[in-house]
């Protein structure tokens, strides 16, 4: 098997096209062996378009599932805890999907771990290595995040959900957050990382205007 040097780590999509295609664009420069999707993919806007462009990709090309797959996937309501608009967005981005999407996205792992040479071995998780609804949070207390990745032999760990970009090294441990492509509140840009001999934090421009215009064109209500 070719050896993995250079891994991008794509996380939180949340069903926005315009970031994605953006994205794909800058890792295809980046000439990588592997891409990993860290979850919470179709929940959003445009859940077809992602679902597709995500399933053609070529190459090495890893995912794990998000707390939001899971709850499209299984059409989660007011019935599982969860406010009506979660639910109704849930209902909508389901209905959106073919059946075959639905049951990728169901049945994906909750982890993955994957050894990137010059780097060292990295557990890929969405939430925390405990739970995909559970953050790391750039501001999580040390000892906190300690207690959450007890147990988990690799040095890095990666997850998203919090949607927000950070590389804290806590310990003998150090953790990433690649950010969200999708849904970003502070940033700029289109978020993820790109992993070599160390870890980049990354940011794609895109035409955000153009992207909350086609938004409005979908008529979903988030
Ligand atoms: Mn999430």
């Amino acid at each position: 098997m070719k050896a993995v040097r250079k891994v991008a780590a794509i996380y939180d999509i949340h069903g926005n096209v315009p970031a994605l295609e953006a994205v794909l664009d800058d890792i295809d420069r980046a000439h990588v062996d592997c891409i990993v999707v860290g979850g919470d993919v179709a929940w959003g806007p445009d859940p077809a378009v992602v679902m597709k462009l995500l399933m053609m990709l070529p190459g090495d090309v890893r995912f794990i599932r998000g707390n939001a797959d899971r709850e499209v996937a299984g059409r989660y309501g007011v019935e599982q805890g969860l406010e009506p608009w979660v639910a109704d967005i849930n209902r909508w981005c389901a209905a959106q999907l073919t059946p075959e999407q639905l049951e990728f996205l169901r049945d994906l792992p909750d982890s993955m771990s994957l050894d990137i040479e010059g780097f060292g071995s990295v557990l890929f998780v969405h939430g925390s290595p405990r739970s995909d609804e559970e953050s790391i949070r750039i501001d999580t207390p040390a000892s906190e995040v300690q207690t959450m990745v007890e147990g988990v032999v690799e040095p890095t760990i990666v997850s998203g959900h919090t949607h927000i970009q950070f590389d804290r090294h806590i310990g003998r441990k150090r953790t990433v957050n690649p950010g969200s492509v999708g849904l970003q509140s502070a940033a700029r840009g289109a978020c993820w990382a790109l992993f070599g001999s160390d870890v980049e934090l990354r940011q794609t421009l895109y035409d955000v205007k153009a992207a909350a215009e086609r938004i409005r064109r979908t008529g979903v209500k988030v």
